[in-house]
């Protein structure tokens, strides 16, 4: 008998039993690379050889366990905000230094700047990693320093510029960013902050959250305002990822992952408790899901409450080559719970070169080192860069045991 598909009945038993073999055959195959895998991993991932992937230059400086240095203490707010409407009147580059200046000289040298008669709540750093874009950072500055002051904030503007052409490292400069800010006073507020980011409502008060790490750029003009939250592969809640849960990861109860990246916030104790940020993350991306898997693993949630208050314009920009994308990205985080305690805030190594205190904003220029040549070579490796492969890509200290 035919149905109006025009397939026998037959035909279709057939087929059904066909899809069942293959679904059967890529699960066993699937569950037994998995095993292997993770039978591997528990041999490998004690990651008691830091050096190995670690940048290692001798006149580098460890920071070591600053969980008491980076806390301040938070005060009773006193302030009342004088905020202006949303005008949008953002000026790309428009204005030359010596403008923005005339314009903020109740700015103090370094970028700081702290309300007269009232006593602000937090004692905010912002940290703002950095390389040849000096156009955007006028517009940032531009732009914010007045609405920092408009929402009273005690602030100061760090800018971390990293030297060299080697490949950019955001996570590395902002872990530089809260070493070196809390080495000028107590700050209990650390603002990781974009170049590229310009707030559109002033509504959206930079403070931070006493219980929870904020994310505040989830609305971005150019991603038509959606917020960011994905489901990530190679998520490390998935402690046994397979090919099926990483097609289907709400059928296996994945977590949902939000962004972290772009500009967020961290009290001084939260960012002590994740340890950091991890400073493997060489190249663009990956680095803002191991902060949010960090700070999940610590049984924080990452909140906003001023919710779509909290909308921004991303300055247009190309991706720069020093700053490609990371292949590595995805097997660094699958192990992004696993490594934190041994790797992130407590293992940061970098030089200063200089610090200038510039009249908008305090500008530290750092050698951060380049990767491990181990570390070197994984990431020039070749490599399936999709699904399971690349989730399971071998790992440096594997590779130099030659697993
Ligand atoms: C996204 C994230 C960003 C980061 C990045 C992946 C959002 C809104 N942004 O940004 O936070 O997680 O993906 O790494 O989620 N930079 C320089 N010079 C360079 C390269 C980068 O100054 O040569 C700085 C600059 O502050 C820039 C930031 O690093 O804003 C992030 O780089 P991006 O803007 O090229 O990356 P994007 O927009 O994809
Ligand atoms: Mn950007």
């Amino acid at each position: 008998m035919k149905s109006h598909c025009g397939c026998t009945k037959s035909t279709k038993v057939k087929a059904a039993v066909c899809l069942l073999l293959v679904y059967l055959v890529i699960h066993i195959y699937d569950a037994r690379l998995n095993s292997n895998i993770a039978s591997r991993e528990i041999q490998t991932e004690s990651i008691n050889d830091l050096e190995v992937f670690q940048d290692s230059h001798s006149p580098f400086t460890v920071v070591g366990n600053v969980t008491s240095k980076v806390n301040g203490v938070r005060r009773q707010s006193t302030c009342d905000y004088q905020l202006k409407p949303n005008d949008n009147s953002l000026r790309i580059s428009s204005v030359s230094w010596a403008d923005i200046e005339e314009a903020n000289i109740v700015v103090s040298s370094g970028g700081k700047y702290s309300p007269t008669d009232c006593v602000a709540a937090y004692k905010i750093a912002i940290i703002i990693p950095l390389r040849d874009r000096e156009d955007q950072l006028k517009t940032l500055l531009s732009h914010m320093h007045p609405v920092w002051q408009r929402q009273m904030l005690d602030y100061q503007v760090y800018v971390i510029s990293q030297a060299g052409t080697g490949l950019f490292n955001r996570a590395k400069l902002l872990n530089i960013g809260v070493s070196e800010a809390s080495k000028d006073a107590p700050y209990d507020c650390y603002v990781f902050h974009d170049v590229d980011l310009i707030l559109e409502d002033e509504d959206c008060l930079y403070t931070c959250e006493l219980n929870n790490p904020r994310h505040i750029s989830h609305h971005i003009d150019l991603f038509s305002y959606k917020p960011i939250s994905y489901y990530a592969p190679c998520n490390p809640s998935l402690e046994s990822a397979t090919v099926f849960s990483l097609i289907f990861p709400k059928l296996y109860g994945d977590e949902e992952t939000q962004g972290f990246g772009g500009v967020s916030m961290m009290t001084g104790e939260q960012f002590a408790s994740v340890n950091g940020f991890s400073n493997l993350y060489w190249g663009w991306g990956g680095e803002d899901d191991d902060m949010y898997h960090r700070i999940r693993k610590q049984a924080y949630s990452v909140v906003n409450p001023y919710g779509t208050k909290c909308s921004f314009r991303m300055i247009r920009h190309q991706h720069e080559t020093g700053n490609a994308k990371n292949p590595t990205r995805f097997s660094l985080l699958r192990h992004a719970k696993a490594r934190m305690r041994k790797e992130g805030f407590n293992s940061l190594r970098y030089r200063t070169l200089s610090k200038e205190f510039k009249s908008l904003y305090t500008n530290i220029t750092v050698d951060i080192g380049q990767p491990s040549p181990t570390m070197m070579n994984f990431l020039t490796q070749r490599f399936l860069p999709v699904g399971i492969f690349a989730c399971h890509a071998k790992m440096p200290w594997q590779a130099k045991k030659g697993r």
